[in-house]
C-alpha cells in the first residue's frame, strides 16, 4: 500500500476554530464539547499536523482575565513543545463579537473602527509571540445588507487607512510578518467588499506597503462565488502575492461549508494540488475546514487525516499525470512553438506591427485543427481514478 502519511514538506496545517469547531450551525447547537487549546494541539500532535494557528480569541476568550491568559498560554506553549508543532499563522477575531455587527475596519462607528485597530494590534503581538510570520485579514463582517447604510468607496478607503496603519505598526515594532488578505463574497455579511482574491490584488496595489501584503484565497470563497479557484491562485502566485492558502471544499450556491479538502470536486482539487506542487508552493496548506457535525471527535481526526490523506493522494496523482507519456505527448503536440510567428511576438515595434498587420492567417485552416482536449481530460479522468 502506497504511503499518504503527511510530512513536513508539506507545511500541513489547521486553525484552532477547524478542528475545534463543535458543529453548531444556524439552526442547531453544538454536537462536540468544548476543547482547550492545548488539547487541540495534541489532537493535531496525534493525526500528523505540521503547525496549527489561531484567532486571538481563540487562544485567549475575549473577556478573559490577565490571570487566565497566561495560564492559558502557558498550557499552549507547552503542548507546543510536546508535540513539535509550529505556529506559522495568526489572524484576529473580528466578527463574533456584537460590536462588529456593522463591520470593524469599514464600520460607520469611529469608535468601533478604532476598537478594530486596537484589537488587531493586540493580537498580532500575540501571534507574534507564539512565532507567527503571516498575519491573515478575513473581513467577514466587512460589508452590508442595505447599501443604503454606508458608503462602498468609503469603505474601501477605511479598509486602505487600517491597513497601512497596521502595516506601519507591524514595522514600528520590528515584527517579521506579512499580511495575507482573506476575500468572501457574502456570509456573515450579504454582500462583502473586496469580494474575490482578484479584487483583493487590485486594492494590495493600492496600499502604501503593498510589498508586505498579499492574499489567502480559499477553495469554498471562490467556488462560492462561482469561479474557477485554481486559476485565482495562479494569478496571485505569478504576482509574488501567493502568501497562504486556505484549503476546504465547497458546493456552488450553497452556504459557506467548509468541507474536507477534496471532497466535493476531485478534479478541481488536482488542478489545484498540481498547480502547487509544479511551482513548489512554500507557503504553509491550511485546511480551514470542519468535520460534518454529525462527528464526534473520533470523527474530527478522521476528517482532520482525509484532509491531508486526500492532498497526498492527488500529489502523488500530479506526479504521474506529468510523467504519463501520452499526457505529456498531447501537451507537448498543443504547446508546439512555430517559428514562423515568433517575430511578430514580444515587445512592440513600430516595424513588427506593420509586418503583422500585412501578415496573411487562413483562418479555415488554422480552426479546422482538432485540439485533444476530449483525449486529455478522460486521461486525467483515468488517472484520478487509477484506471490508468
Ligand atoms: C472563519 C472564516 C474563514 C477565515 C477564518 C480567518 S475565520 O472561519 O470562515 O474563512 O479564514 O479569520
Ligand atoms: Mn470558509
Ligand atoms: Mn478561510
Amino acid at each position: 500500500m502506497p504511503d499518504y502519511s503527511p510530512t513536513p514538506v508539506q507545511k500541513f496545517t489547521f486553525g484552532l476554530w477547524t478542528v475545534g469547531n463543535r458543529g453548531a450551525d444556524p439552526f442547531g447547537s453544538a454536537t462536540r464539547e468544548h476543547k482547550t487549546p492545548a488539547e487541540l494541539v495534541y489532537l493535531l500532535g496525534e493525526v500528523g499536523a505540521y503547525g496549527v494557528n489561531f484567532h486571538d480569541n481563540d487562544l485567549i476568550p475575549i473577556d478573559a482575565t490577565p490571570a487566565e491568559a497566561e495560564a492559558i498560554k502557558k498550557d499552549f506553549r507547552k503542548a507546543l513543545s510536546d508535540t513539535g508543532l509550529v505556529v506559522p499563522m495568526a489572524t484576529t477575531n473580528l466578527f463574533s463579537d456584537p460590536i462588529f455587527k456593522d463591520g470593524a475596519f469599514t464600520s460607520n462607528d469611529p469608535k468601533v473602527r478604532a476598537y478594530a485597530l486596537q484589537k488587531t494590534m493586540k493580537a498580532m503581538d500575540l501571534g507574534v509571540e507564539f512565532g507567527a510570520k503571516i498575519y491573515v485579514f478575513w473581513g467577514g463582517r466587512e460589508g452590508t445588507e442595505t447599501d443604503s447604510s454606508k458608503s462602498a468607496v468609503g469603505a474601501i478607503q477605511r479598509s486602505r487607512e487600517a491597513m497601512n496603519f497596521l502595516c506601519e505598526y507591524a514595522l514600528d515594532q520590528k515584527y517579521d510578518l506579512k499580511f495575507a488578505l482573506e476575500a468572501k463574497p457574502n456570509e456573515p455579511r450579504g454582500d462583502i467588499y473586496n469580494p474575490t482574491t482578484g479584487h483583493m490584488l487590485a486594492f494590495i496595489a493600492t496600499l502604501d506597503h503593498p510589498e508586505m501584503v498579499g492574499v489567502n484565497p480559499e477553495v469554498a470563497h471562490e467556488h462560492m462565488a462561482g469561479i474557477n479557484f485554481m486559476h485565482g491562485v495562479a494569478q496571485a502566485w505569478e504576482a509574488g502575492k501567493l502568501f497562504h492558502i486556505d484549503l476546504n471544499d465547497q458546493y456552488p450556491g450553497r452556504y459557506d461549508q467548509d468541507l474536507r479538502f477534496g471532497s466535493r470536486d476531485v478534479k478541481a482539487a488536482f488542478y489545484l494540488v498540481k498547480f502547487l506542487e509544479d511551482v513548489e508552493y512554500e507557503g504553509s496548506r491550511h485546511f480551514d475546514a470542519h468535520a460534518y457535525r454529525t462527528e464526534d471527535f473520533c470523527g474530527v481526526k478522521d476528517f482532520a487525516r482525509g484532509c491531508m490523506r486526500t492532498y497526498m493522494i492527488l500529489r502523488e496523482k500530479a506526479a504521474q499525470f506529468n510523467a504519463d507519456p501520452e499526457v505529456q505527448s498531447i501537451l507537448a503536440e498543443i504547446n508546439a512553438a512555430d517559428p514562423a510567428m515568433t517575430p511578430f511576438f514580444g515587445k512592440y515595434s513600430p516595424e513588427k506591427a506593420a509586418a503583422l498587420k500585412a501578415q496573411p492567417f487562413d483562418r479555415a485552416a488554422i480552426s479546422q485543427r482538432g485540439l485533444k482536449y476530449e483525449r486529455l481530460d478522460q486521461l486525467t479522468i483515468d488517472i484520478l481514478t487509477g484506471t490508468r
